[in-house]
């Protein structure tokens, strides 16, 4: 270390929620920010309260390494904690997902004195993790500067300025914002017109601070070309901008030469767009280097874009995890959501998919519910269709974002207050309730959607998707079928 250098300490704070799982979960933004301090001067250092690899949390937990499931995932260690008061009336454990409390106050005492906080924030709903974790940090460093920044504060900025506790808020992407005030804070002057203006230009994130790093997560890409009416891309993330394929290929081949990293999730939100130009050369030098490392894309990929060509390199380059973005079956929502995928072009991608060797298992697909103006009988079809395809279903509810097209629906069609507390877009929750559903309607199709998955891995598909819905549908009531639905989509 360089004694002479500013010290900023990084903070990754934990997840409060009902249920959290590690899918090579990583504060990728937080760790880029971190790039950038140290290349211009600072020494920084990291606690990353997820981290579930930490020599002191298992020397805490008295194992000598964290329980993993396939490709270095795994469950978070959890405390039970009391729930927000909005929270009452769910029927379900509320935990604080990472290190422990004692843990986490241990490190802060323990590091030397840093002269600015830097923190970052996951889902806008998992604040009071943040809050918490801002609250140590005063108590431990009275006199030093908190800086919040990441997902919270980008798309709820004037609750996370009334309820952080932090001292500044940054919103949007913070390479720059935070240097400059990084800068100011220490006192430090410089100019900033060599300052990248392109990610290509960015250092790496810094991963080398974890003392034990199981995977690496990956950006080949910034922002998306599309516009989903539940998605909140753009504003978090700005236009879509693509790093050049030869420098995503040495930030790998750094991660798998020196820091010896075998698992990596691309979390780009357009991974395959422009692919002939992006992803395919950046697979193909993957697999000219003969790589014995395997990739996974938790986010869902855009079926429109997937050919035989591309689906044949990620099967040859070591892709084992492949998530699909279909969300519903309705042409007529597909329509509405950029038309990034419809049922032919959804069944086109998978068969290409099985053609370039991948196994019954591998795919998974998203499946929204819980949409303004979603019927349960969509749900249902959309659920069918994807395991007629021989693809695993991903449920995954509804999370209303401010500044989303869906966010106004939800507003107009289902009273969803403009002044929400972040709390309540918790997708657990499910924040809205379309047709007659109640959580145990949810609960419900949940049974489903896990039967259907069984049934696929034991090869049994069923592709008459017709008699499928018909027959699922018998376990539900009129009600929750056709109760309200009156929002046109
Ligand atoms: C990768 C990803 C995932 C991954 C991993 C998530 C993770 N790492 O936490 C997976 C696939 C698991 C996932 C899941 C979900 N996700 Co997600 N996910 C993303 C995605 C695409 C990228 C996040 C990311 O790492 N970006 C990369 C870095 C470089 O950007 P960044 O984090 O924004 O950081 C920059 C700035 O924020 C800032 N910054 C960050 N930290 C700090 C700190 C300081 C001090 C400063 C100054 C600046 C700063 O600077 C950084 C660099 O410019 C975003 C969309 C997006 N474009 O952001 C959605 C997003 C965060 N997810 C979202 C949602 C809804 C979900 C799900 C609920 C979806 C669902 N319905 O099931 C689930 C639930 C997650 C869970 N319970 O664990 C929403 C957020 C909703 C919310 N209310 O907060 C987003 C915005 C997408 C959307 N739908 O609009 N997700
Ligand atoms: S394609 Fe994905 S990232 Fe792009 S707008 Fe739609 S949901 Fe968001």
């Amino acid at each position: 270390m360089n004694f002479m250098s500013h010290h900023v300490l990084i903070i990754n704070p934990w997840i409060t929620d009902f249920s959290a799982y590690d899918f090579w979960l990583k504060p990728l933004g937080l760790l880029y920010v971190g790039g950038v301090l140290r290349q211009y001067g600072y020494h920084v250092s990291l606690i990353d309260c997820m981290d579930r690899y930490d020599p002191e949390l298992l020397n805490f937990l008295g194992v000598a390494s964290p329980r993993n499931q396939h490709f270095n995932t795994g469950k978070f260690h959890r405390e039970i904690i009391p729930k927000p008061p909005l929270y009452n009336n769910i029927p379900r454990n509320f935990a604080r997902y990472g290190f422990p409390l004692e843990l986490f106050k241990a490190k802060l005492k323990g590091i030397l004195r840093p002269e600015v906080i830097l923190v970052t924030s996951g889902m806008t709903y998992w604040y009071p993790g943040v809050q918490l974790a801002i609250e140590e940090i005063h108590k431990t460093f009275p006199d030093t500067p908190v800086v919040l920044g990441g997902i919270y504060p980008t798309l709820c900025r004037d609750h996370a300025v009334e309820n952080s506790g932090t001292d500044f808020v940054i919103s949007g992407e913070g390479e720059l914002a935070a240097l400059q005030l990084v800068d100011k804070l220490t006192g430090v002057k410089r100019d900033y017109d060599g300052f990248p203006n392109h990610i290509d230009g960015f250092p790496y994130p810094v991963f080398d601070l974890y003392p034990n790093l199981a995977y690496a997560s990956v950006m080949t890409s910034r922002g998306c070309p599309l516009r989903c009416t539940f998605c909140a891309s753009n504003i978090v993330s700005g236009a879509y901008r693509w790093r050049t394929p030869r420098k995503v290929v040495d930030e790998l081949e750094y991660y798998y030469e020196t820091l010896g990293i075998r698992e990596f999730a691309f979390y780009d939100d357009a991974l395959l767009t422009n692919h002939k130009d992006h992803l395919a050369p950046i697979l193909e030098q993957i697999i000219d280097k003969g790589w014995d490392a395997s990739f996974h894309t938790p986010n869902g990929l855009q079926c429109k874009l997937i050919d035989d060509d591309i689906a044949a390199r990620m099967f040859s380059s070591g892709f084992k995890t492949i998530r699909l973005s279909y969300e519903s079956g309705n042409p007529d929502r597909q329509k509405d959501m950029s038309q990034k995928v419809s049922n032919e072009t959804f069944a086109r991608a998978v068969s290409c998919l099985y053609q370039a060797s991948f196994e019954l298992g591998d795919l998974e697909a998203y499946v929204m519910a819980a949409l303004p103006g979603q019927t349960i009988e969509e749900v249902l079809w959309s659920m069918a269709y994807v395991h007629a395809q021989g693809v695993k279903i991903r449920l995954a509810a509804f999370s209303p974002i401010p500044g989303t097209v869906e966010w106004e629906r939800a507003k107009l069609y289902h009273d969803f207050p403009e002044d929400a507390d972040p709390l309540l877009s918790n997708n657990t929750i499910l924040p809205i309730k379309p047709s007659g559903g109640t959580a145990e309607t949810f609960e419900k199709i949940n049974r489903f959607a896990k039967h259907l998955n069984q049934q696929l891995m034991e090869n049994l598909v069923e592709t008459d998707v017709r008699s499928l819905v018909s027959r699922m549908k018998q376990n539900f009531s009129r009600l929750e079928l056709w109760g309200v639905s009156s929002c046109e989509v």
